[in-house]
């Protein structure tokens, strides 16, 4: 039965292009990356809600790729965190560059939009001083760019609610 399901395992893997070896091994950095985080603050990935996308961040003319993910329940909490990771594109794959808390209960919500000119493109949503933690309304924009070994925020605009 073993090794019927592992023949069959095989033969799926052999028409399916998830098996493309380039993503799998980018995909499993990111992976690897992030459940390492995750263990480390005693939290855990919540499923389905990372966003990835791909241009250049260090000027090299090779697409690097940006993640925006969730860590949450640290120590069993109900807290979530934010984090924007950069990785350079390399001949040997993607390369872990920088990582930044951009957003997570009470402070903001980030999503991920663009990468453009070398800018990382967020939509943000900002609490208000009534707006309890579920719901924060305030939209805005932020952008970071990778600065060395580091993200850094460049400038952001908050809209006026709504
Ligand atoms: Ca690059």
């Amino acid at each position: 039965m073993v090794t019927r399901l592992l023949a069959l395992n095989l033969f799926l893997c052999t028409v399916s292009v998830t098996c493309a070896a380039q993503k799998t091994s980018d995909s499993t950095v990111i992976d690897k990356f992030i459940a390492t985080q995750a263990a480390k603050e005693k939290g855990e990935e919540p499923e389905g809600i990372r966003k990835v996308m791909t241009g250049d961040l260090d000027h090299d003319g090779l697409a690097d790729t940006a993640v925006l993910y969730t860590i949450e329940a640290q120590n069993g909490s109900n807290n979530y965190i934010q984090y924007l990771a950069v990785f350079r594109a390399t001949k040997r794959g993607l390369v872990y560059a920088a990582r930044q808390s951009v957003g997570g209960k009470n402070r903001r919500e980030a999503e991920l939009i663009s990468i453009s000119e070398g800018l990382i493109n967020l939509d943000t949503m900002d609490y208000g001083p009534k707006d309890p933690s579920c719901c924060p309304s305030i939209k805005g924009q932020t952008s970071y760019v990778l600065v060395g070994r580091a993200l850094k925020e460049k400038h952001r605009r908050a809209g006026k609610g709504g």
